[in-house]
């Protein structure tokens, strides 16, 4: 079940936003079974879509319109079953036909369960792929509240699936997963390590494949930055550096798919769904650098008044 998106990624339209013609696809998930704590993921999409449309499309950073390349904002998908594992199916469904045709797809939380779908497609196509993780939380619990779906067992399901990952920012986790970490010696930057991450992101990425899905959980930052989320923990990323280590990643590997998840905003509070927007925007660059080189940019056909 879908229903026709109201807003596109960036406000973008015409050319621009033609899925025809698109480098990168936007899907946006409102899904919402699982959250433990404060809920609201459900209205993520729908927030951050809003709230890109306030975002410059020139980028200094880039010094150029990422958006050149064509972003399509696909319609919002809502997995019509109730239960978990066909609701997955109907996720990752949607997520084959970007992926097919080679697209940077990013799916829009919703909550962090959801990457199964998108990720179970990336791995059908691409075969061997490394996880790039940046949370809070380690999410490898077996189960959690009954179900091994939960979003609070993600990265369990991810390891199921035979992935190699790497995570960022983890400073929330049990001590079952604290010894599986040690156990299966999965790469991590702790949150604790954050100051230094700069200088330890390269040997984590060195632990993983070419070809890389990163599933971005913006719990991850720091509440100060982003408070708009289920379960914040301090002591967490902070903006410059972070935009600095996605720049590391998207050069590094050929990022194929990507999700930012477990947005729950907070009604008369924008600044954390503009965060996420100006995120996603900042990754969309660094995968247009990646794809397009550092060429001049032209003129963009629109009024950006
Ligand atoms: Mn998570």
């Amino acid at each position: 079940m879908s229903a026709p998106t109201d807003v596109n990624f960036l406000g973008l339209e015409g050319a621009l936003a033609d899925d025809a013609t698109a480098a990168a696809s936007i899907l946006p998930v409102p899904f919402e079974r699982t959250t433990s704590y404060r809920k609201g993921t459900v209205h993520g999409p729908r927030a951050l879509l809003q709230a890109s449309t306030q975002v410059e499309l020139f980028d200094p950073h880039f010094d150029g319109y990422p958006c050149a390349m064509g972003i399509s904002t696909l319609a919002p998908l809502v997995p019509a079953s109730d239960d978990m594992a066909a609701a997955l199916d109907e996720i990752e469904a949607a997520a084959r036909g970007p992926l097919e045709r080679r697209r940077l797809l990013v799916t829009v939380g919703g909550e962090h369960s959801l990457t199964l779908g998108p990720l179970r497609a990336a791995q059908s196509l691409f075969g061997d792929l490394g996880v790039v993780q940046f949370d809070a939380h380690a999410d490898l619990r077996q189960t959690y509240d009954g179900t091994p779906f939960s979003h609070a067992c993600i990265m369990r399901r991810v390891l199921d699936l035979g992935l190699p990952t790497a995570a960022v920012g983890l400073r929330s986790l049990s001590r079952a997963e604290a010894e599986l970490i040690r156990r299966r010696r999965l790469p991590v930057i702790w949150g604790h390590q954050l100051a230094d991450a700069a200088s330890r992101f390269d040997a984590l990425l060195e632990a993983l494949p070419p070809r890389v899905y990163l599933t971005f959980d913006v719990d991850y930052f720091d509440p100060s930055l982003l408070p708009a989320t289920g379960t914040p923990e301090p002591g967490g990323g902070s903006w410059h550096p972070t935009l600095a280590l996605l720049e590391r990643l998207f050069t590094a590997k050929e990022v194929v798919a990507m999700d930012l998840v477990e947005l729950a905003p907070i009604p008369g509070q924008p600044a954390s769904d503009f965060v996420a927007a100006r995120l996603l925007y900042h990754c969309l660059g660094c995968y247009r650098r990646r794809i397009r080189g550092t060429a001049a940019d032209p003129d963009l056909p629109v009024s950006e008044d």
